[in-house]
This record gives structure tokens, sequence and C-alpha cells, in this order.
């Protein structure tokens, strides 16, 4: 309850913030795109992760404003680099199961699209496997709309939900997010490596690009360059970085 009112307020109060991770394309080793991950500004607790408040925001119906803020943050922000003259960068948003059910995404994005005139395919959104497995049909509805407008659609820690290939093939995902925990152990665990060398075979057969997600040790980068892994995300090159941060970073990539 207490946790609920304060967010509730906190969201109001402008206590929200995003903060982008690069992804970085492993040929050319250059930062081609960022997931945004937001954080709450607390004004007595400081910064509180988001494992702390998403779960609470989903139980309470939150998710839904907090998720259309950071949206609208993510398409501003796209909009500003582009002002600066920076570098295009896309930008992943993690969408939630309620964002689906409770709201006509297609019509939001489309709308923010054209608020910020931004080029679609600079966003991503990101979806995982059981937000989007309750309502199969809805699903595939609603994102073959979202696909139309340009926007890019990623499916989100992939490895952990239990999709078939044939359910996946449905749908208009261009990129899929290998989960953390397939990488974790991979130098030592040939099981692992089996594992993910197979999703990377799906998903260039699918025509998806592939993102792996948590690489923290150079061992692990070049296990995913062996098995043709297109971009990386983890601690390894950066954790999200405050927006500013992140400006700089592409500043300095100039
Ligand atoms: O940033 P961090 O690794 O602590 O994020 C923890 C979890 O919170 C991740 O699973 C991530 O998907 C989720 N998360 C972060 N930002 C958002 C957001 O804007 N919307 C939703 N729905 N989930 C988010
Ligand atoms: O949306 P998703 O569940 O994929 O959220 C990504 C989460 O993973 C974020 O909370 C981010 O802070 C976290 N993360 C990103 N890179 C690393 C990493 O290298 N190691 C670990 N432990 N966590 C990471
Ligand atoms: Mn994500
Ligand atoms: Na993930």
């Amino acid at each position: 309850f207490e946790l609920e009112t304060s967010l509730r307020l906190g969201i109001d109060r402008g206590e929200l913030r995003l903060f982008y991770q690069p992804q970085v394309d492993l040929d050319s080793g250059e930062v081609i795109g960022a997931e945004a991950l937001v954080r709450w500004m607390h004004p007595e607790r400081g910064l509180v992760p988001p494992g702390d408040f998403i779960p609470v925001a989903e139980e309470t119906g939150l998710i839904v404003p907090m998720g259309s803020w950071v949206l609208r943050t993510a398409c501003k922000q796209i909009y500003e680099w582009g002002q600066m003259g920076l570098k295009p960068v896309r930008v992943g948003v993690n969408l939630s199961a309620l964002q689906f059910k409770r709201q006509d995404l297609a019509a939001q994005v489309e709308g923010l699209l054209k608020e910020f005139s931004i080029d679609p395919s600079m966003l991503d959104l990101e979806i995982t496997e059981s937000a989007i497995m309750d309502d199969v049909d809805r699903a595939v509805a609603m994102l073959n709309r979202i696909s139309a407008l340009g926007v890019k659609l990623s499916i989100d820690d992939f490895g952990t939900g239990y999709s078939s290939l044939s359910q996946l093939r449905q749908f208009p995902f261009k990129t899929l997010k290998i989960d953390r925990s397939f990488v974790l152990d991979i130098d030592n665990n040939d099981g692992d490596a089996a594992i993910v060398s197979a999703i990377i075979a799906m998903a260039h057969s699918l025509n998806q690009s592939v993102i792996v997600e948590g690489l923290e040790t150079e061992q692990q980068l070049n296990i995913m360059r062996g098995l043709h892994c297109n971009e990386m995300q983890g601690f390894l090159f950066s954790a999200p970085l405050p927006a500013e941060k992140f400006t700089e970073l592409l500043q300095a990539g100039r």
C-alpha cells in the first residue's frame, strides 16, 4: 500500500528517470542502440531499481501510466539526439503485458512517432514471450499493426518462456534477445553453448538479428562472436547510463 501510494505520487511528481544501456554491433564495435531502463529517483530513498517497484506497478496497474511515460520519454530522447546532430541510435523500450491489454498501443505509438517526427525504425519495442502468449491472436494483430508503422519489435529474455517455434514464427520480430542466464556460465557449460548456438541458428533462419544480454567477460564475448551473434549488451561494455552520460558517449564517438 505504502509503496503503491508513493509510486503513484512519484510518477505525478516527475520522479521517474530513464537510463540507457548501450548495445554494440559485434562487427563494427559501434554503439548502434540502447535499452531504456526506468529508475525511480525517490526523494528520501535515492535511486530505486526497477526490480523493487515494477512488480508493484504491474500488480496495481500503475505500469500502464508508467509505461506511457517511458515510451514518450524514449521517443522524446530519440528526437533530442537527432536535434543535437548525433548519429541515430535505436532505443529499446520494455513493454509489460498490461500495456497490451489495457491500451491501443499501436495508436499510442503512431501518435508519438508523429508528435516527435522520429524515424520509426529507431524505436524498438521489447516484449517477453509470456506477455504475448496468453492471447496470441490479439498479440499477433497488435504487433502486426505496430510493425506496419516501421517500428522494430524484439523478443526479450528469450529462452526463459515456453513459446514454440511455430508460435514465434507468427510474430513480426526483427530481433531476438538472448537472456543473460544462458551466458553466465557459457565458458564452462557446453550445454549452454549448444543452446545458444541453436537459438542463434534459429533466429538467423527466420531473418532475425540476435542481441546477447548480460555479457560481463571477454571470454563470453569471444564465444558469442564465434557463434555469430550480432550485438551485445552488458556490463563488459557499459552499465545502464543516465541520459546525459549516454549523450556524452554518443558525442565522443562522433
Ligand atoms: O535495469 P534493471 O536490470 O535493474 O531492470 C530490471 C528489470 O526491470 C528488467 O527485467 C527490465 O525488463 C525491467 N524494466 C526496466 N525498465 C522497464 C520499463 O520501462 N518497463 C517495464 N515494463 N519493465 C522495465
Ligand atoms: O529487460 P531485461 O530483463 O532484459 O533487463 C535487462 C536488465 O539486465 C537490466 O536490469 C540491466 O541492468 C541488467 N543487466 C544488463 N547488463 C548486465 C550484465 O552484464 N550483468 C548483469 N548481472 N545484469 C545486467
Ligand atoms: Mn529488456
Ligand atoms: Na532480458
